[in-house]
């Protein structure tokens, strides 16, 4: 059987859009909301385990700020705080200022040239998907993608296989003959969960992580192509 179609993770895998994109966003929306918050770096990597904005802004201040994890308004807040990050995210995003991983555009051309369908399986919003194709490979460009699962659309989110089974339902496709590209530990085991083989990028964040179960991992999609990736998904496969 045959590759037939290419499911990508967004965060870390498109585009390194962690340092430049949601770390300031996250800290714009709490100076805004006069919380005494701020993630650097280093607070921000281990975070990460947590996928998830809201999710993770509420881990931070269950372990943080247990007074404000204990106001009344706490979900409301965790809300609120995550609608202004994503507005600011979306704006940075729109300001060109979160550029594609070297060959994610030459992969997603290729994919398209030959007829085979790709997808988009993410913890991240909606409209962070969205901004981020729209700015990286054009206005609609959202619409080459089969199916994008996205942020709420599952209630359990990676390493929960959810998010990728959405995907599958939607392309009517068995896991088998999918490749999912990720660049996470995190994301690794929510598609290897869900039955999708999987290919690894590295990312700045998730550089040493367990890989273990990907077919590759490699620094970036610039050192692969098409044919490379249906060849090891032919070998997994036989
Ligand atoms: C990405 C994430 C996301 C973003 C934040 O994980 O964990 O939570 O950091 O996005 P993956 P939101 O690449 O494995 O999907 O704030 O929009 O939730
Ligand atoms: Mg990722």
């Amino acid at each position: 059987m045959t590759l037939r179609a290419l499911i990508f993770d967004v965060d870390g895998t498109l585009a390194e859009t962690e340092q430049e994109g949601h770390l300031p966003a996250f800290n714009t929306a709490f100076a805004e909301a006069g919380l005494a918050w701020h993630w650097d770096r280093g607070l921000y990597g281990r975070l990460l385990a947590v996928t998830g904005g809201k999710e993770r802004i509420r881990h931070y201040a269950e372990g943080h700020d247990p007074a404000t994890a204990a106001r009344p308004e706490f979900d409301r807040l965790v809300r609120d705080l995550h609608a202004a990050k994503t507005r600011h995210y979306v704006a940075r995003v729109e300001a060109g200022r979160i550029p594609l991983r070297p060959g994610v555009a030459e992969l997603i051309a290729e994919a398209r040239a030959a007829g085979l369908p790709i997808a988009i399986a993410t913890t991240t919003t909606p409209e962070n998907v969205t901004a981020l194709l729209e700015a990286s490979l054009g206005p609609g460009s959202t619409a080459w993608f089969a199916a994008i699962g996205a942020g709420d659309a599952v209630p359990a989110k990676k390493p929960a296989p959810d998010v990728y089974i959405w995907v599958l339902e939607r392309l009517g496709l068995p896991a088998a003959d999918c490749l999912a590209l990720e660049d996470s530990a995190n994301g690794l085991r929510a598609a290897l969960a869900a039955g999708i083989p999987a290919v690894v990028t590295e990312s700045a964040y998730t550089r040493g992580e367990d890989f273990s179960g990907a077919l590759a991992v490699l620094p970036d999609l610039g050192r692969t192509d098409l044919a490379a990736l249906q060849l090891m998904h032919r070998i997994k496969k036989s």
